[in-house]
């Protein structure tokens, strides 16, 4: 059975790291057995979670790399299979999500608002002792600043970050429309990254104009909701529990 390595379930979604979501996600839509082992990139292969251990013993990181493995070892993944066309449409949007839109989220995380790092430190590193916990996620904040600059992102002040990032949400909220999911009457790969990110955007403890922006989306709140209801029934969606 694979073994699936992430942090530890918080704020009544999945994860706190979108691309741990995105993975589970995918494995479920598919219906791949899996164990999960609670853990913080510290000892991920290339630094950041989620990575796997298939059923072979072979460690695989990057949830992109890990579809790819999956596809090949288990050819009749998602029941859906996309024209060429829309296979690039699917491409793309995944970048926007992962590579654009994410770090706009990171921003909010990491950068924005003094109650938003609280929160994320105490997310990430309170599973560490109190003393370890402190220097621990000073340590890392420097880094992650760091990535954010590294990325571009950084370097823009927090109105034209967000800017940016309402188009991203836009263009989500415009492609999605009325469909069920985005590529169509059943969830694929796109689905899974697309809840990834937003739903730790719009369903968890992180205020900004971002998430407000993204809840005003009604469809992608609506698709959130959907995804965590059909993929993740153990998990009650947060809105509802207030
Ligand atoms: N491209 C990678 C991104 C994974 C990623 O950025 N993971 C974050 C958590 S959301 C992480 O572990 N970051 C730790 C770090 O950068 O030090 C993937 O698709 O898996």
């Amino acid at each position: 059975m694979i073994t699936l390595y992430q942090f530890r379930r918080t704020w009544g979604i999945p994860n706190q790291s979108q691309f741990c979501v995105k993975l589970e996600t995918f494995l479920r839509i598919n219906k791949i057995p899996y164990q999960i082992v609670e853990t913080l990139p510290l000892k991920a292969p290339r630094g950041k979670l989620p990575f796997i251990i298939d059923e072979n013993n072979h460690k695989i990181s990057d949830s992109r790399l890990i579809v790819n493995h999956l596809r090949l070892k288990y050819p009749d993944l998602e029941q859906v299979k996309l024209s060429p066309e829309q296979n690039s449409i699917a491409t793309a949007f995944q970048r926007l999500l992962e590579d654009h839109l994410y770090w706009a989220g990171m921003i909010t995380r990491w950068d924005y608002s003094e109650s938003n790092w609280q929160v994320t430190k105490q997310a990430i590193f309170g599973v560490l002792p109190p003393i370890i916990l402190d220097v621990a996620a000073w340590i890392y904040r420097r880094k992650i600043k760091s990535q954010l600059l590294g990325h571009g992102m950084g370097r823009l002040n927090h109105d034209e970050v967000f800017e940016l990032a309402k188009v991203d949400l836009e263009s989500l909220a415009l492609f999605l429309g009325n469909k069920p999911y985005f590529m169509g009457d059943e969830a694929t790969s796109l689905d899974a990254s697309a809840y990834g990110i937003l739903v730790n955007i719009l369903a968890c403890p992180i205020e900004s104009p971002l998430k407000e922006y993204a809840l005003a989306q009604k469809n992608l709140y609506n698709f959130c909701r959907r995804m965590q209801n059909e993929f993740f029934p153990e998990l009650p969606w947060p809105a509802d529990t207030k």
